[in-house]
């Protein structure tokens, strides 16, 4: 059998090139369009819009995996459950589903968080793992979000004390799921914006898809919510282990930053 000739690389040049093109892209997020924080379904199906838009889109992922809740499903089972009418995001995005009554879609939680993932990278999306937001920035005249303070997440969890790094974003998209980190943040540091975050209620699933959809938005100028943070900050009960308001909330927040871009 004849052997395979592997291209020999040394070490030098395996650090310099992860050097250059990381710090490439950095130079260039430095200054986006819209910040992303939470790879989670809301802000993954967001992402993909927001590209798919020509947006320069970023998610900042604290872990170093995607899907948020996604992977842990309900109980740890790997199904999934989607309504109508968020098939259509679905189908739009080839995934793979059974139909076991009319307008319920199973699927498969690894299929869903690797094509979500699959479409924002290929719609021009980054995605950053290990990377915790921390803060926004934020401006008057006018008063608004103007972006986000960011920090390894190692560097967090190892409680050293390092200034952050800033990024700059015309929309800060709020996707931290249950916490509404950034939005609490933005409430407690920057009582100006009069944001209130009264926290999630108990489950209601029947209510709540609907709901976080409807509630999907803008909270402050340059801040937006989706998916369970909306919840968080609108005081809407939760629904559990079934995701089509997610994405639902992924898509409308996108489309709501896409027309206050374009009128802006
Ligand atoms: O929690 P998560 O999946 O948010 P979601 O899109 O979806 C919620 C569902 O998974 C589920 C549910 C559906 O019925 O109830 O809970 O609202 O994903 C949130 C992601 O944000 C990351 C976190 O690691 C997770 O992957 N995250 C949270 N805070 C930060 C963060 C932060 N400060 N910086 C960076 N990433």
């Amino acid at each position: 059998m004849q052997s395979i000739r592997i291209k020999q690389v040394n070490e030098v040049k395996i650090s310099k090139y992860i050097l250059k093109y990381t710090f490439e892209d950095w130079n260039n997020l430095v200054e986006s369009d819209v910040v992303i924080v939470g790879a989670g379904p809301s802000g993954m199906t967001a992402a993909y819009y927001l590209a798919k838009a020509g947006l320069k889109t970023v998610i900042f992922e604290r872990r170093l995996s995607f899907g948020g809740g996604i992977g842990g499903g309900a109980m740890n089972f790997h199904k999934i459950v989607i309504e109508t009418p968020a098939d259509e995001i679905i189908k739009e995005l080839k995934i793979r589903y059974i139909e076991p009554e009319e307008g319920i879609f199973i699927i498969d939680s690894a299929e869903f968080m690797a094509k979500l993932a699959t479409a924002a990278i290929d719609a021009g999306a980054k995605i950053i793992h290990g990377v915790t937001v921390d803060d926004v920035i934020f401006r008057e005249n006018p008063l608004r979000v103007a972006g986000v303070a960011v920090e390894w997440t190692s560097t967090q969890m190892s409680g050293l004390h390092v200034d952050p790094l800033f990024i700059s974003a015309k929309a800060v998209v709020d996707a931290t799921g249950h916490d509404a980190e950034i939005i609490s943040v933005a409430s407690r540091k920057v009582p100006e914006l009069g944001i209130a975050v009264p926290g999630e209620k108990s489950a209601y699933s029947e209510i709540a898809e609907e709901l976080v959809v409807e509630n999907t938005g803008k909270v402050a100028p340059g801040l937006y919510a989706t998916g369970m943070a909306v919840c968080e900050v609108k005081s809407l009960p939760r629904m559990g282990p079934i995701f089509g308001a997610m994405i639902l909330s992924g898509k409308k927040v996108a489309e709501e930053i896409i027309k206050d871009l374009r009128n802006s």
